[in-house]
């Protein structure tokens, strides 16, 4: 077997201990993102990024205290709460996004928990997305077992829960909601077979420490998340993480190189923040290891760069996008 073959059949490793994992962000930045580079080629094509769409199905309105949020209750920021959208016109944006080219559609709720009627109209539109041929994705906030059961019944590919932070920063950042409660909530989704996306925040004024702590219990769940989604905060006036220093474009590089070393078979998306990232910043980014991004002008609530200017991006970096059946290296 030759070393990428073997590779594949490697289960990656889930006893990372913080030590390591801050020696590698300690690495001279050549070595770090060399090595990074290298673990993403054993599992993937480096010139081939997978494309997700998002939607926000219900804004605004959240009863959670989350600080970087523009959703919040909690946060003044002057955001219209919408109610849950028909299902119709969520669909009639997944035939949009299906005709652009994208591969995965995302559906963001503004919820603690989905209520199960609420998962009733969910699990209707998940079976529309599907029936386009489209990968599904949703994020809704906590779930049960048996909810978990229901979307994947109904034909959910992806469930979004981010850790967002350390262990020790969380309560910093979050009251209203434990660590341990997202942790719960992945077990669910993972006992109902559905893929787990699952990443975090930087920038929010976390230490060093803090961004090492949020890999280690990324990459120390049971098994690693398939999608590893790591967002650059988009500081928004009236949330109190907008107060934090913003990050240095190399640390968020190191981020990414980090997630790619530790989770090598995870897809790692260059997630929100891309709207105020050089291009240079985001090449750097795909060159660490980064395959993953979301198209389309907005995020849930914040810009996003117009899908030509991620064409015109793809086209100087000579990458394309990557096709369905090859989204995780997991092989
Ligand atoms: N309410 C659900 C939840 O929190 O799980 C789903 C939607 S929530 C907006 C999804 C994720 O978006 C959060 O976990 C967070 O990681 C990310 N996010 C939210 N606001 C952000 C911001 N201003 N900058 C960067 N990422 C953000
Ligand atoms: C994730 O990790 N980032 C996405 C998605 N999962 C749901 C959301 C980013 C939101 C950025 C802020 C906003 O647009 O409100
Ligand atoms: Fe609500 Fe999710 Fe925003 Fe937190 S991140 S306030 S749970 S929408």
């Amino acid at each position: 077997m030759n070393a990428p073959a073997r590779a594949l059949h490697d289960t990656p490793r889930s006893d990372w201990t913080r030590e390591e994992i801050a020696a590698l962000f300690a690495l001279p930045f050549p070595e770090l993102v060399f090595r990074a580079a290298s673990a993403h080629r054993a599992h993937f094509d480096p010139a081939q990024v997978q494309i997700s769409q998002l939607l926000s199905i219900k804004t605004g309105g959240c009863p959670e205290d989350c600080g970087y949020c523009s959703q919040s209750v909690h946060n003044k920021t002057g955001l219209k709460a919408s109610k849950l959208m028909e299902v119709e016109a969520v669909l009639a944006d997944a035939r949009a996004a299906k005709a652009s080219g994208v591969s995965r559609f995302c559906m963001g709720a503004a919820w603690r928990n989905p209520k199960d009627k609420d998962l009733d109209t969910v699990c209707a539109m998940v079976e529309g997305v599907k029936a386009l041929g489209m990968e599904t994705c949703v994020t809704l906030g906590m779930l049960t077992g048996d909810q978990a059961t229901r979307l994947k019944q109904a034909g959910l590919d992806y469930y979004n829960h981010n850790l967002d932070t350390s262990p020790e920063y969380y309560r910093h950042i979050i009251s209203t909601r434990s660590y341990e409660d997202r942790l719960d909530t992945l077990a669910n989704v993972r006992g109902a077979g559905i893929a787990v996306c699952c990443g975090g925040i930087v920038g929010m004024g976390e230490s060093a420490e803090d961004r090492v702590g949020l890999i280690h219990a990324l990459a120390t769940l049971p098994v690693h998340p398939q999608s590893v989604p790591i967002n650059a905060l988009v500081q928004i006036e009236g949330t109190p993480a907008s107060l934090a220093q913003p990050l240095d474009p190399i640390t968020f590089v190191r981020m990414i190189a980090v997630a790619r070393i530790t989770m090598p078979k995870s897809v790692v998306r260059l997630t929100a923040g891309r709207e105020e990232m050089s291009d240079e910043t985001q090449a750097l980014c795909f060159l660490a290891g980064a395959n993953s991004i979301f198209t389309g002008a907005k995020l849930l609530t914040t810009p996003n760069p117009e899908a030509s200017t991620d064409q015109a991006l793809f086209a100087r970096l000579g990458l394309t996008a990557m096709p369905p059946e090859i989204q995780d290296g997991h092989g």
